[in-house]
């Protein structure tokens, strides 16, 4: 049998160098401390592959439901390659977690599609407190930086389609 490595696609793969990219970062502050571990964590890997910091711009809202409008006016401005929307939603015991969490991912996406440019989610959803710490930094790694690199490697993508 013929194995699709041996067909002559061609194949788009981003690499992972953040040199040169302008990134906005959108924070919500709700959830502070664990948020703050968020942007650290996105900021360092950036630099670490390559971006400078003066090409990073880290905008701070209130709660992860304002996240998106952030997002689309930075889209729309068009002075950044990616952006990366971080927040922290825990569930608690109210059906608000639904209506944020939903809320965001839902604004996220439609500002990717709306301005076909790469935008990551590093909004964690959680259960509890520990859960969110876990993916701050903790055991499970830091999902802020998890999204900036998934934003580098997607706006290398663009670049070369
Ligand atoms: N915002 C969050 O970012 N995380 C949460 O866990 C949260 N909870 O649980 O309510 C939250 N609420 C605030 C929301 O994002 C808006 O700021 C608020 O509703 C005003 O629009």
């Amino acid at each position: 049998m013929t194995s699709p490595n041996d067909l002559d696609v061609n194949v788009v793969a981003g690499n992972l160098d953040a040199s040169g990219l302008r990134v906005g970062i959108v924070a919500a502050r709700f959830n502070e401390a664990i948020v703050e571990r968020l942007v650290d964590g996105a900021v360092a890997a950036l630099v670490r592959h390559g971006a400078s910091a003066s090409d990073l711009t880290v905008a701070w809202v209130p709660g992860a439901f304002e996240v998106p409008v952030v997002l689309r006016r930075m889209a729309a401005e068009g002075g950044y390659d990616a952006l990366v929307a971080l927040g922290c939603v825990v569930r608690g015991s109210t059906p608000h977690f639904d209506y944020v969490a939903g809320g965001v991912a839902t604004g996220v996406a439609a500002v990717a599609g709306e301005h076909g440019m790469p935008v990551a989610f590093g909004v964690l959803t959680t259960d509890t407190w520990e859960q969110a710490v876990e993916r701050a930094g903790g055991k499970l790694g830091n999902k802020g930086a998890e999204a900036a690199i998934s934003a580098v490697e997607t706006a290398q993508v663009l670049r070369q389609l």
